[in-house]
């Protein structure tokens, strides 16, 4: 008889392609689908330019725009069509600026239970709300994966969340994973996957399931899955893919490494404030603060059902004078289907600014809150400065939570105010492709089109073997890649350009970095635990290597941004002993003589004091020859050419 498997165990066993299941040994596994975004996503396909490939070998890859779409210059306007350009030649589809947001767009139309897929974004997981296994990913290994080279990851853990009962109609799916970060923090899911499972389940919609698994990103979570169950396939065959389904769950009595258990009944409206999502409070503790801004809409809470929970609640009343409120539907098909059914009037007439159907104010591109201003918002993300204004306060919260606070202008709890229940009969969303443009029939016949704004990516020579240099930061716990390289309006743009945009590097956190950084020709950052978390911009670790940084030394690393470290032949150390970190000091010199890449420690020596630290190199061995050659392309190239 076959050993009893969870759901997370079945697909990586149909996906595996070497290595053994055991927790934290390495296995690559195959995958299915791609995607990726605009803002990873041009780094990326100079990069599977780079791997001499003639069409994409997944079965589906997708490039959609909805990251940069202000288009305040011509950089990114140049981007989307370069970005266009390379699907067409490639064999990708794409989705152009308008479209939707990538997440929601994939859920809707192209992902598939028991597939796998990495996205070059983090909250890729997001289709794990459809019973998908999907991983975000540094934009090298999307590449690498188009290319059809399978993805590498360590076994995670795999964490059963047991859902019962049923949501009250004042709290959402967004409450959920707020829960949950509330107990278990941003590192809680490091090296984890959340399979969510249990009587619960058939409560929850496939776009709820996909706010849930959205958000294990910001747990740290490797990813999220739920079941493909009727639910599933109802929301299948509604958009057109009934072929599509099957039903997938664990096996009877199949094991998990923990167990989790939520009674949704007892899930009360839960707000994350400032400045990091799991400081989570119930929403009844900060009733009656003043809200300047509410925006609804992310990757997180843009379906067709959180709007209509929206206008359900705005419901021909005017919002407050003194708040703006901000709504972005995650896609064209939502937006079509709300204009449509009249909730659109309904939205508009309450005073709400309708946007693009794009992540916009979530990633700083417009709707800066007011200084030091509250803005409520439903995204998934409120890192200092993430929306474009330094000293704003942002509040994370569901779609109910953020309209009741757009109509009173303050922090309301929906546990007591909402009287009725929202969640109304749905209509059927009315979904439209038409913006999808298939690969070129005649690809040979394609140019690719390159703007002045991208510039061919930075060459790295192999990895030294001794290093000497000065700490040029020091960090503490969770510093995330919003605050290693910013995004927002003015920066995004660059994302083709790495001189450019290495300007910028910890620019909130130190704006003198970068010059420092090139004047001492590189040197070490030094960090706390978590370190990396966040967004999966391989940028963040692209810039440290092109400013001359070799080694970042930290208590702890983030999965996605440790692996971008490895892909551009940086060496990411882990002190073996915290109180080393202690004893550095920003400005210090330190000096690593002769590194031995076949042992897993190493020393530095720090000049000043005479002290030696012990680092731990908490990486496999394909790790260290990446590293050593200088890079994931290097490594491919020289593997091509049999040196390696
Ligand atoms: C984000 O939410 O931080 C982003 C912008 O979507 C990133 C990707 C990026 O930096 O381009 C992510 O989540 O990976
Ligand atoms: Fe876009 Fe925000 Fe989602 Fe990132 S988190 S993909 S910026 S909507």
């Amino acid at each position: 008889m076959k050993p009893a498997m969870n759901l997370a165990q079945k697909i990586l066993k149909k996906h595996l392609v070497k290595g053994e299941m055991l927790c934290g040994s390495e296995i690559q596994i195959g995958i299915d689908q791609t995607l990726t975004q605009d803002a990873t996503g041009t780094l990326a396909y100079l990069q599977f330019e780079s791997l001499g490939i003639d069409k994409v070998k997944t079965k589906l890859s997708v490039s959609y725009i909805d990251h940069n779409t202000l288009q305040t210059g011509f950089e990114n306007a140049d981007d989307h069509k370069y970005l266009r350009s390379v699907a067409s030649k490639y064999g990708i589809v794409f989705s152009g600026a308008g479209n939707g947001v990538c997440h929601q767009l994939h859920i809707e139309n192209f992902a598939v239970p028991g597939e796998t897929l990495i996205g070059s974004d983090s909250h890729t997981p997001t289709a794990g709300g459809i019973g998908m296994l999907a991983f975000g990913a540094g934009g090298l290994d999307v590449a690498c994966a188009m290319a059809g080279v399978p993805f590498t990851i360590e076994m995670p853990r795999i964490v059963n969340v047991y859902l019962v009962g049923r949501l009250k109609h004042y709290s959402s799916a967004k409450d959920v994973i707020l829960e949950l970060l509330r107990r278990f923090g941003v590192k809680g899911g490091s090296g984890k996957i959340f399979e969510y499972s249990g009587p619960g389940v058939k409560t929850l919609s496939v776009p709820e399931r996909a706010t849930i698994a959205n958000m294990g990103a910001e747990l740290g979570a490797t990813t999220s899955i739920f079941p493909s169950d009727g639910v599933t396939r109802k929301f299948l065959e509604e958009t057109g893919r009934k072929k599509y389904f099957s039903e997938l769950s664990a096996d009877d009595g199949a094991g998990y490494d923990e167990k989790i258990e939520i009674e949704l009944s007892e899930i009360e409206p839960m707000v994350a404030l400032p400045h990091t999502p799991d400081n989570v409070k119930k929403a009844a503790e900060i009733v009656g603060l003043k809200v300047d801004q509410v925006c609804i809409g992310s990757c997180t809470n843009s379906s067709l059902a959180d709007m209509i929970v929206v206008s359900g609640i705005l419901n021909d009343k005017k919002i407050h004078p003194d708040t703006s409120l901000v709504i972005a539907p995650g896609s064209r098909s939502v937006l079509m289907t709300l204009a449509k059914h009249g909730y659109l009037t309904q939205l508009i007439k309450s005073g709400a600014r309708i946007i693009e159907c794009a992540c916009g104010p979530c990633i700083g591109m417009g709707q800066a809150p007011v200084s030091s201003g509250v803005s409520i918002r439903t995204f998934n993300r409120n890192f200092e400065g993430r929306s474009g204004t330094m000293d704003a306060k942002v509040y994370l919260a569901s779609p109910i939570t953020a309209a009741l606070a757009a109509l009173n202008g303050k922090m309301m709890d929906p546990k007591k105010s909402l009287k009725f229940h929202v969640r109304r009969k749905m209509p059927k969303l009315m979904l439209d492709k038409k913006m999808f443009l298939a690969p070129s029939a005649k690809p040979s016949e394609v140019k690719i089109v390159r703007g002045p704004n991208i510039k061919p990516l930075p060459v790295f020579g192999k990895f030294p073997c001794s290093l000497s240099g000065t700490v040029l930061l020091k960090l503490p716990d969770n510093i995330s890649t919003d605050h290693i390289l910013p995004a927002g309006s003015k920066i995004l743009p660059l994302r083709s350009n790495i001189p450019a945009i290495s300007e910028f590097t910890f620019n909130a956190i130190d704006k003198e970095f970068a010059r420092r950084a090139q004047k001492s020709k590189g040197g070490f950052i030094v960090a706390g635990e978590n370190y990396g978390q966040g967004s999966s911009r391989e940028h963040a670790a692209l810039v440290l290597k092109y400013l001359g940084v070799s080694v970042v030394m930290a208590k702890s690393f983030a999965r996605i941004h440790l692996a971008n470290l490895v892909n551009f032949g940086l060496l990411p150390a882990v002190f073996s002993n915290a109180y080393d970190y202690q004893n550095i000091k920003r400005a210090q010199h330190l000096i690593i003589d002769k590194i031995n890449f076949a042992s897993d420690n190493i020393l530095a020596k720090i000049y000043e004091t005479s002290q030696t630290i012990k680092l731990a190199l908490k990486l496999t061995t394909r790790d260290k020859a990446i590293i050593q050659s200088g890079g994931l392309l290097n490594f491919i190239r020289q593997k091509s050419k049999g040196s390696v």
